[in-house]
């Protein structure tokens, strides 16, 4: 008989610890113990699991004592405290945050992607930031067939990307500015005003005039590909949409390769699908990709600025591929792959 697992989910009150718990239970995850943790300040909160209900523990130095697999979203301070302490008492940490994700012992994973890395790990694996994770999926078989030489990619990041504070403070300056289109609202969570704009920041700015989010695209690509040559350069934005991710992809391939060939390996890659059928108003949007797994791919067309240049639109649903789905596929692969 399979083998069933203790699960702990750290950051289990959080927008993507709530998916966590779901996913778990949408995939029929192998659960003997389930464990969910939080930081003081949410601990004592309840979450319900395959129909029965949980009071959220606070996380502790002993709370991983006999848990074996921790999905870990509560940020990179918590991260920082606690998966060392986890993978010491021997729990695997599949973390969200960015805490981890460049150190060069941590295995940095798509599991569609760079399977391959998992086995490195020594107690500890790394989900991509959302934005990096959908990116990477349909470039992989493009990457495979014609090599890529550069990526410029823009992004149209969803509010819950910043937790659901953020969207909340969305809704509500949209119903201020509905009720009175002079009103003046605070922006707490986002840089400026979100209703009714886009706003160029995400996360802090760094030295060079990109911010962390630009750079987390940067480095985390070339470390999924295991290929410091790529160039990319990213700029990120946050737009008024609750749900989904979405963004522009620029690619120039080292190699020739044909837009009806990019098609149909995008097609054929694991949890890719082409909605190309612009003539018929056919292309994703985030409202359409809301709640799944899936990483929708459309506007696939040639560049007509340079030689082997690729655009293409990609969207997908941030709470599930680029955080919650990744990394309990992470765990499930290393279940199939008997590497725990
Ligand atoms: O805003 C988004 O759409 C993605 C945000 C991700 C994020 C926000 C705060 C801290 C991260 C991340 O996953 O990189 C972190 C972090 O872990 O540093």
């Amino acid at each position: 008989m399979a083998n069933n697992y203790n699960v702990c989910v750290l950051g289990a009150t959080g927008m993507v610890g709530k998916e966590m718990i779901k996913i778990l239970e949408e995939q029929n995850f192998p659960v003997a113990r389930f464990l969910p943790l939080a930081s003081e300040r949410t601990a004592g909160s309840k979450v319900t699991f395959r129909g029965k209900e949980y009071t959220v523990e606070e996380a502790k130095p002993g709370s991983f004592k006999d848990m074996q697999i921790g999905l870990f979203s509560a940020g990179a301070k918590v991260s920082k405290v606690f998966a060392p302490e986890a993978a010491k008492a021997g729990c695997v940490v599949i973390d969200n945050t960015s805490q981890f994700r460049m150190d060069p012992s941590v295995p940095l994973v798509v599991p569609e992607v760079n399977p391959q890395a998992i086995k490195r790990h020594k107690g500890i694996i790394a989900n991509p930031n959302c934005s990096t994770a959908q990116m990477v999926l349909p470039l992989k078989p493009i990457y495979d067939k014609a090599g890529i030489e550069r990526i410029v990619v823009s992004t149209y990041q969803s509010t819950s990307g910043w937790g659901k504070e953020a969207i909340a403070e969305m809704y509500d300056q949209t119903k201020k500015l509905l009720a009175d289109p002079r009103a003046r609202v605070e922006a707490k969570y986002i840089f400026k005003q979100i209703a009714f704009n886009c706003v160029p920041q995400i996360d802090q700015f760094t030295d060079n005039g990109y911010t962390k989010e630009e750079m987390k695209m940067y480095d985390e690509t070339r470390k999924i590909f295991e290929d410091d040559n790529i160039q990319v350069t990213a700029t990120c934005v946050r737009v008024p949409v609750a749900i989904g991710h979405s963004e522009t992809v620029n690619v120039k391939t080292r190699k020739k390769i044909s837009i009806a060939e990019v098609r149909k390996l995008i097609g054929s890659f694991p949890t890719c699908v082409v909605m190309d059928d612009p003539a018929k108003g056919i292309y994703p949007t985030p409202i359409e990709c809301e709640g799944r797994n899936e990483t929708f791919v459309g506007r696939i067309r040639e560049d007509i600025s340079q030689e082997n240049g690729i655009d293409m639109w990609i969207v997908s649903d941030n709470l599930r591929r680029g955080a919650a789905l990744n990394a309990v596929l992470i765990a499930q692969k290393m279940i199939t792959d008997k590497l725990i």
